[in-house]
């Protein structure tokens, strides 16, 4: 039976949706990017493009050995080693790690690789003379859900390499987030979804196993100004500041407030990032710096929040001007919609005020 006009559209319409690919995507993107604000010199545009790829893939690659995990030899536990972070080793942040290292080599786009899982980065020397591109990485955020099957998420940022870095100390990374020229997550959940962003809005992909892409799920993703989650570890409560703990019970108190936590980043990252909201991670009494990492984690999702018209901060300063000291910095987090993130700001200013104003003197 013949189509109907509106039947061919519709298929056309559906059929250029499958079309719309990450690279197809990022190239747009990047081309958008240049024509803006000149951020990416036009001969790197397809380097990002092409970076962006290769982490699609390294998205996939992951993907695939989640969904087979539980029935895999070695894929699941611990390995019984420690990171640099001093965390436990899970054999899923191995595996990841070495994924994002085996899509670059031979790419000529990466030359060095900053990982949650590596105290140094790591070089890849055929690549350097040709690609001057860095990518920081926090290979499986949230290893801790992956025995049990829960969302997990890997965090990237790319930079571009600043000088020769003779020394291999890798010390141009040390900059604030403004250096970085993308970002983005892949969220392994009951689908694989892929959001980044070239500093022109904040776009989210999610894979198609029959086709084996990740095809274009959102444009120009905007968080609301306001939002009824906040996430954020409560068993931590009596290893916060005052500020912090004023907040809470503030939210505890008033309706419209709604409690979202799930130990993987990523997971409540996007949450917030859709439905509005803060996720918080405030520095305690045993990590004062909080325990998320600057580099990998903090300034990437900051980068995609403000693209996507919300705010990050440490609590007192604007995340993407932390200037790092050390590769793996950690900061205290405060990030999501912009009057939830204010509101949290205030009770830690106002306890900075009463601070510094001393006791009340006795009436
Ligand atoms: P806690 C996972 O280990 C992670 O780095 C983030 O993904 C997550 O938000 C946080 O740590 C959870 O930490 O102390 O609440 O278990």
């Amino acid at each position: 039976m013949a189509q109907t006009d509106e039947q061919s559209l519709m298929h056309e319409q559906l059929l250029d949706r499958d079309c719309t690919t990450l690279s197809r995507h990022v190239l747009q993107q990047v081309v958008k990017t240049i024509s803006s604000n000149g951020s990416l010199l036009s001969p790197e545009a397809q380097d990002i493009s092409a970076i962006m790829n290769r982490l699609g893939l390294a998205g996939k690659l992951i993907a695939r050995r989640l969904s087979r995990a539980g029935l895999m030899e070695n894929a699941l536990g611990m390995t019984g080693g420690v990171n640099v972070q001093g965390e436990s080793v899970k054999k899923m942040d191995v595996f990841a790690n070495e994924v994002f290292i085996s899509v670059f080599k031979q790419s000529g786009l990466v030359c060095r690789l900053a990982s949650e899982e590596m105290d140094k980065p790591y070089y890849i020397p055929e690549n350097c003379p040709i690609g001057r591109y860095t990518l920081l990485y926090d290979p499986i955020d949230g290893s801790s859900n992956v025995d049990i099957n829960l969302n997990v998420g890997s965090i990237f940022s790319i930079r571009q390499q600043q000088g020769d870095d003779l020394d291999g100390e890798a010390n141009d990374l040390l900059q604030d987030g403004s250096k970085q020229l993308a970002a983005g997550y892949i969220l392994y959940g009951p689908s694989t979804v892929f959001v980044y962003s070239v500093g022109n809005g904040v776009h989210s992909f999610v894979l198609d196993p029959s086709l084996g892409e990740f095809i274009l799920a959102e444009e120009n993703i905007t968080i609301p100004e306001h939002g009824p989650v906040y996430s954020v570890n409560e068993g931590n409560f009596w290893q916060w500041d005052d500020s912090i703990r004023d907040y809470i019970r503030y939210v505890h108190r008033h309706e419209g407030y709604t409690a979202r936590y799930s130990g993987a980043l990523v997971g409540d990252f996007h949450r917030i990032l859709l439905q509005g909201g803060v996720f918080l991670y405030p520095g305690t009494v045993k990590k004062p710096e909080g325990k998320l990492r600057l580099l990998y984690e903090t300034a990437p999702l900051a980068f995609l929040i403000n693209q996507a018209g919300g705010r990050a901060s440490t609590g007192n300063q604007d995340l993407m001007k932390v200037v790092p000291e050390k590769l793996h910095q950690r900061t205290p987090l405060v990030i999501g919609s912009t009057e939830d993130v204010q509101l949290v700001e205030s009770f830690i200013q106002d306890r900075n005020r009463r601070t510094s104003e001393g006791p009340v003197a006795a009436r």
